[in-house]
């Protein structure tokens, strides 16, 4: 059904991979439009509790949009539309339903840095390399991401690497704050895996809830997101699950979530 991604299911997980190796993963406009079209399927799905994206093959997460397309771009129109059209789909990813880890297995450059920047958590091989290099192409970054950098490291540190477009390591987007974790590479993917667990046996509704909180309340002056904080922290004690998770502390026993 998909051409350019793998979409796999594994019990509550899934794990989509973008599929274009001979081309390091760039993303074309069919690419992205089949991972908008995977991301509905997987956050319709009640089933799957995280979603895990990464690269297929050794080499790249992915190397970037494909400059192949950009070149064909020929008016300012038309690029703004190509902006505009494409742009839902990161969008999407940063407000899906579920929690959503890019495991960052080689070069993450440009458009593959957006696009891991939309979901909530990095991991990365030790081999990867991170960067948004489009200055170099005569362009900024379009999808988001060095709007999404800058909430992660600040304004300076932002401009510094979209101004010069440095590559950077996978050591030292963990010392920024970029990536969360770093592992071998041929202990990414068990990684991600289990952390996409953790999460995913974590009370459902409090994750949910702590997943809205932090991306409504990064765009909120605090005042207001302390509102928003108060609102959904008493919704969550009223729940069923709240009332399973303290009891299930009291009786020494393990939780079980109905995700009600
Ligand atoms: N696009 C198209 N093809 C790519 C590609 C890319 N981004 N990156 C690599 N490839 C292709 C290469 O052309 C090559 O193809 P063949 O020659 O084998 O047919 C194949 O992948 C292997 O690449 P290399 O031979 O270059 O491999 P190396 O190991 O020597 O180098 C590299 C790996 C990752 C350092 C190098 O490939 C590289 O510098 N790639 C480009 C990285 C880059 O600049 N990426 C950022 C692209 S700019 C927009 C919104 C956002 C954007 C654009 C528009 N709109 C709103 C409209 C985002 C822009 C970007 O991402």
């Amino acid at each position: 059904m998909y051409e350019n991604i793998l979409l796999e299911r594994e019990d509550s997980l899934a794990i989509l991979s973008v599929n274009r190796p001979k081309a390091l993963n760039a993303l074309n406009a069919a690419t992205i439009r089949e991972i908008g079209q995977a991301i509905d399927e997987i956050a319709a799905d009640s089933a799957i509790r995280a979603l895990i994206i990464t690269g297929a093959g050794e080499k790249a997460f992915v190397a970037g949009a494909d400059i192949s397309e950009i070149n064909h771009i020929t008016s300012s129109m038309q690029g703004m539309q190509t902006s505009q059209s494409l742009h839902g789909v990161f969008d999407q990813i940063a407000a899906m339903n579920k929690v959503t880890i890019a495991a960052i297995n080689g070069y993450a450059l440009g458009g593959g840095l957006e696009l891991a920047l939309g979901c909530d958590i990095r991991v990365a091989s030790t081999n990867a390399q991170l960067g948004l290099p489009e200055v170099n192409l005569g362009l900024i970054p379009g999808w988001g991401g060095a709007l999404r950098l800058q909430r992660i490291v600040g304004t300076s540190m932002a401009k510094y690497l979209v101004m010069t477009g440095e590559r950077i390591s996978a050591d030292e987007a963990l010392r920024l704050g970029i990536v969360q974790k770093v592992y071998p590479a041929e202990e990414l993917m068990a990684e991600a895996r289990k952390l996409a667990l953790t999460i995913g046996n974590n009370a459902p509704l409090a994750t949910a809830a702590a997943k809205r909180l932090l991306n409504a309340g990064s765009e909120m002056p605090l005042r207001d997101a302390i509102q928003l904080e108060q609102a959904l922290f008493g919704h969550l004690t009223a729940t069923e699950d709240c009332k399973e998770g303290t009891t299930a502390f009291l009786e020494r026993r393990k939780p079980e979530w109905q995700g009600k």
